[in-house]
């Protein structure tokens, strides 16, 4: 009897508005067209107990403010959720996960933004994933500027609220951007993308690098 091999796991990093969200649905369309399996999730979220844990996180006004040492926990707690009752199930039946943020977004954020101890992030990323790593990491990049006025086109078109992170300085988003690109230079499964381009030259790098993944 053969077993299904182990479906990819992508994941899709970059700063506010860059794209990742258009992106993401994209490349699920692109790979249901090869008739390959795949899901769609995000983080924080993608369960029901990890989405309340977002609605925690992302409010942008609570009566009192949350520290930066909840926020790091709480999005491991709904990682460790997230993971359990979505990501591996998938994986093992031989799915592909398609993430629209994981770890490498609290190094960034919650490291290099917030100012948190990396090596901590790393021991609590060991404790949830253990060595779990997205096969690919694609990194949208954008100058802050180009991705908080798409943010901010979208929230005006469809009436959503800013939330907590979006309400931040430019100088926390750049060093989230720092930490990032960091990340991409320190890490061989991480492909950077210009995230300025068109939608159509984005897409065509993309279906570069899926067919890529999808080789045996
Ligand atoms: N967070 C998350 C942490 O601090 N730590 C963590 O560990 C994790 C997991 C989540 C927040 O939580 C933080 C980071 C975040 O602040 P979110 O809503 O999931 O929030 O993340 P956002 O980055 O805020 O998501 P956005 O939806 O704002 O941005 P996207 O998904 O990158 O952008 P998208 O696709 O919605 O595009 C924005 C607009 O730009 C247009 C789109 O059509 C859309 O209108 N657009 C383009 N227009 C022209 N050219 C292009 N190339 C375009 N690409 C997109």
């Amino acid at each position: 009897m053969t077993s299904n091999p182990r479906g990819k796991f992508i994941t899709f990093e970059g700063g506010e508005g860059v794209g990742k969200s258009t992106n993401i649905h994209w490349c699920a369309d692109w790979l249901t067209a090869q008739n390959i399996d795949v899901i769609v999730t995000r983080e924080p979220g993608g369960t029901p107990i990890a989405e309340l844990i977002r609605n925690k996180l992302l409010k942008a006004h609570h009566a009192e403010p949350m520290v930066p040492m909840a926020e790091l926990l709480l999005m491991f707690a709904a990682r460790a959720q997230h993971l359990e009752a979505v990501i591996l199930p998938a994986l093992s039946q031989g799915t592909w996960v398609l993430c629209d943020r994981f770890t490498d977004s609290t190094i960034a954020y919650q490291g290099f933004g917030r100012g948190l101890d990396l090596s901590s992030i790393e021991t609590l990323k060991t404790l949830v994933q253990g060595t779990l790593e997205p096969d690919c990491t694609l990194l949208l990049d954008a100058p802050i500027e180009v991705g908080m006025a798409r943010a901010h086109g979208r929230s005006v078109a469809t009436g959503e609220a800013t939330d907590r992170f979006e309400i931040e300085q430019l100088a926390f988003f750049e060093r989230v951007r720092d930490g990032f690109q960091t990340l991409a230079a320190t890490h061989s499964r991480f492909v950077t993308l210009d995230a300025t381009q068109t939608l159509d030259d984005i897409q065509a790098e993309l279906a570069i690098r899926l067919n890529l993944l999808r080789a045996p």
